[in-house]
């Protein structure tokens, strides 16, 4: 990447559509920051703080925290990171939160991930995580190297609370209702670009081409698909 260019970019999709994976790998190829709305809620769950203890339920039962109090989270994130190509991945989730970011940066582009909800829910009910770094496995998909224990750490794999059936339907209710409008706004700003499928492997190749060409001063990619 050129030293002086910043590329600012938004990961969106359904809950499971494979945000994080592929944020990883985009992380890895191109070396965006990678910032996780929901990896700083449950870290923020993990070590107790205040905002955690208050949030808890909330995100257990697969709804929305406050408008203000994710955008409060990620915009002081975001400070100090004037200089740093950043890939934002959970947020914006509602068109405020979309109005909130915008106030303070333009962003580049916005990578929609579309993945058929019933594939999601499949997904969803064979993920593990490891909290605090938001390493994600799937039985079937990228299974740990030993079953239940983070690859990295050895740190102990547990599943997310709001991974339930009820509680993925919910989920998926919400971002139907809240964030395919942030879709449109950032259709109509030129923005978007979406990718379709059912497997993430497939997708990959298509969003890393996309960014190979539209990150400034990446002739020389760094990685490959
Ligand atoms: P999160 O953490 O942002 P979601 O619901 O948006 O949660 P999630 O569940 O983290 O998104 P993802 O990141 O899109 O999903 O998907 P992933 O983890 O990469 O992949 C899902 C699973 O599928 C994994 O097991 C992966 O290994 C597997 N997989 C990937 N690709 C494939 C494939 O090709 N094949 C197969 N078989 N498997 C695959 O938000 C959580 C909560 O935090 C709060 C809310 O309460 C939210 O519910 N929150 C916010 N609230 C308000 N505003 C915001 N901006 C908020 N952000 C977070
Ligand atoms: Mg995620």
């Amino acid at each position: 990447m050129g030293l002086q260019t910043v590329f600012r970019a938004v990961i969106m999709g359904a809950p499971g559509s494979g945000k994080g994976t592929v944020s990883s790998r985009i992380a890895q190829s191109f070396g965006l920051k990678h910032l996780s709305s929901g990896d700083l809620l449950r870290a923020n769950i993990e070590a107790k703080t205040d905002l955690g203890l208050l949030m808890k339920s909330c995100i257990d039962q697969g709804q929305l925290v406050p408008d203000d109090v994710i955008s409060r989270l990620i915009l002081s994130s975001l400070r100090g990171m004037a200089q740093t190509s950043w890939l934002l991945d959970g947020f914006p989730r509602t068109v405020a939160q979309a109005e909130s970011l915008d106030s303070v940066y333009d962003v580049d582009s916005v990578i929609n991930l579309d993945v058929p909800f019933q594939t999601i829910r499949e997904r969803l009910t064979s993920r593990w995580v490891h909290l605090p770094s938001g390493r994600v496995y799937n039985i079937d998909f990228n299974p740990p190297k030993k079953p239940g224990f983070d690859d990295v750490t050895g740190e102990p794999l547990v599943q997310r609370d709001d991974d339930s059936p009820e509680t993925v339907s919910r989920r998926l209710k919400d971002y139907e209702r809240q964030t395919q409008p942030v879709l449109e706004y950032y259709r109509s700003k030129g923005v978007l670009e979406t990718f379709s499928g059912t497997e993430t492997n497939k997708i990959w190749p298509h969003v890393h081409a996309f960014l190979t060409r539209k990150i400034p001063g990446n002739q020389q990619a760094m990685g490959k698909a």
